[in-house]
């Protein structure tokens, strides 16, 4: 079949490509695109649901939020050089959560000549126009391209899908001049690039990773996003107990599950006594200033992205390091130890899971004891602990607490693919997040825990409006402290008895008088409750939730002191 223009031919490729929404924010130049959407629409040809954000970097937070519940590929369109810059720290954020997006920019008309469909009509043509446009995201995509012409959109816009989806994935960045885009396109559907299959381990290394485990005497696993593949954790879960190895979860993803007796959750203080360690789908394994293995420990590592190059400094001492989607490595590395395993072997290492099992359960009884006290640093996990207990079994988490992430870690309860962490520094994400996964999964009600800081990142106005609008709904769980408490402790830590801590007051990283947060989600056709004491949580949950199942976003604005 052959399309009316370039326009029509992406729309339909996007389609084809299992893309399911596109999260855009229009300008003057993605006009030819807007047409073939609602010619889609008006004809019932497949076409992907446009979502509007009103700001970019909600765009890009929502489709990263849509990826982490789906897997399927994604496309943002935003507007020139300006919609380019507002993805802002979503850039980041995609680029170190392997985000398989392809953003889609206009790019200022080239031609003045009034023939050509799609010429230059406005002032703004001139002045949108930079000399690199590209330049704004190549810190941060893996691929870079224009489309010339209309012929060229189908093999381009193929390709730029293909580089993302491949391991490692991550952004795509393509370029769209209205005059491209208004020409023909091909004569049909350009053939589909298809990304490689998953990356399986190398054999030879991986019977080396499994008796190193095997001949461990203190192994510790830690992981981060093994969870990214839910099937994965069943694995994981398997050589923990046949090694009695407990599992560090740095709950990027619940990789583990956190009622395990070998879950460790963020109890990095294990490492400190290791042998052997595992290194799973981890970013950033251990602080060196903080708990760090012994210098002799043995390290081996399993990752899709082993060497981490986007990361200038990431020097880890790692023995073996196997390049591999761990969703392939980890049944065939349960049957090596499983091949490896005498019954002395088995009678040892259920020795250790014992006694494991006994050192994780105190830790974790720390933890409970912990969000009991009148400690004021211990109010994030007593609410933690309460929305626990109340939160639907279906409900999905989204973390961005920032200094209460330790909280969420210990008290939150989710199972694989219920619970979400982009791990990476541009704040803001998860109410835009939010958006994207209740798209994807309508059933489920969504808890953005964030700071109340955070929150602010997020664009709440653009984070609301647009998940209201597009039928989207969530609950943003604020943990206020009326302050960036991230950027007040390193004073203290950094100038102990300093001016800082002497004057006791930090008007840089001080957000009181706390806003109506609430009021602000009634503004935009939500509502919610204030809750400062425990007892109060359940009722406003429930409150909130019923606003949820009504099409309205909720904010649960928890208060907690500074500490
Ligand atoms: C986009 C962005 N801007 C600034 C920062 C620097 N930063 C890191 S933590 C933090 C404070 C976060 O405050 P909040 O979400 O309230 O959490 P709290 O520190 O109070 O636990 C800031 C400003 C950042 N990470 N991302
Ligand atoms: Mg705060």
């Amino acid at each position: 079949m052959a399309f009316t223009d370039a326009a029509a031919e992406l729309v339909a490729t996007l389609a084809d490509e299992g893309v399911q929404h596109l999260f855009i924010n229009p300008g003057t130049d993605t006009a030819p695109v807007q047409e073939a959407l609602a010619a889609a629409r008006a004809s019932g040809t497949p076409s992907p649901r446009a979502v509007l954000c009103t700001h970019e970097f909600v765009a890009l937070s929502s489709a990263m939020g849509h990826y982490f519940v789906t897997g399927t590929p994604q496309a943002v369109m935003v507007h020139v050089d300006a919609g380019t810059l507002n993805l802002g720290g979503a850039w980041h954020n995609a680029q170190r959560n392997r985000l398989p997006v392809v953003v889609f920019a206009g790019r200022s008309p080239y031609t003045t000549a009034s023939d050509i469909p799609g010429h230059r009509d406005a002032p703004i043509h001139w002045q949108q126009e930079q000399l690199d446009q590209q330049a704004i995201a190549r810190a941060f995509g893996k691929w870079f391209m224009e489309v010339p012409r209309g012929r060229e959109l189908g093999p381009i816009v193929r390709r730029a899908y293909q580089v993302a989806q491949s391991d490692p994935r991550g952004p795509a960045y393509v370029m769209l001049p209205r005059e491209a885009l208004m020409e023909a396109g091909g004569d049909g559907l350009a053939r589909r690039l298809k990304p490689p299959l998953r990356a399986a381990p190398d054999p030879a290394g991986l019977t080396d990773i499994a008796r190193a485990l095997a001949g461990a005497r203190r192994p510790v696993i830690i992981t981060s996003r093994t969870g990214d593949r839910p099937g994965a954790v069943a694995s994981l879960v398997e050589i923990a107990e046949l090694l009695g190895a407990p599992v560090l979860d740095q709950r990027d993803r619940v990789s583990f599950p956190s009622r395990h007796p070998l879950y460790a959750g963020d109890a990095a203080e294990l490492l400190t006594t290791a042998d052997v360690v595992l290194l799973l789908d981890s970013e950033v394994p251990w602080i060196p200033a903080l708990a760090a293995p012994p210098a002799e420990a043995t390290i081996l590592q399993i990752d899709i992205d082993p060497a981490k190059a986007t990361m200038p400094l990431w020097t880890y001492p790692v023995d073996l390091a196997l390049t591999a989607d761990t969703s392939v490595a980890l049944p065939l590395l349960a049957g090596e130890l499983r091949r490896l395993a005498s019954p002395a072997s088995e009678a040892s290492w259920s020795k250790r899971r014992e006694q494991v099992a006994g050192q994780l359960a105190q830790i974790r009884q720390g933890w409970d004891t912990f969000a009991g006290s009148d400690d004021p640093a211990a109010a994030p996990h007593a609410m933690m602990q309460a929305l626990n207990k109340v939160l639907p079994p279906r409900a999905i988490v989204l973390e961005e607490a920032v200094t209460a992430r330790s909280a969420l870690i210990r008290q939150i309860d989710r199972e694989p693919g219920s619970f979400y962490d982009t791990g990476s520094p541009a704040l803001g994400w998860a109410i835009g997040g939010a958006m994207g996964v209740k798209l994807a999964r309508p059933d489920a009600p969504v808890f953005a825990v964030c700071g109340d800081g955070s929150f602010g990142f997020g664009v709440p106005t653009a984070s609301f409006w647009s998940a209201h609008r597009a039928g989207a709904p969530f609950i943003a769980v604020i943990l206020n402290n009326h302050s960036y408490r991230a950027s007040r402790l390193p004073v203290g830590r950094l100038y102990p008895g300093g001016a800082g801590e002497q004057e006791g007051s930090f008007p840089e990283a001080d957000l009181s008088p706390a806003p109506d947060y609430v009021g602000l989600a009634t503004a935009y056709g939500g509502g919610g409750r204030v809750v400062s004491d425990n007892a109060e949580l359940a009722d406003a949950v429930e409150y909130c939730l019923a606003l949820e199942a009504d099409g309205r976003c909720a904010v649960l604005d928890i208060r907690v002191p500074p500490a």
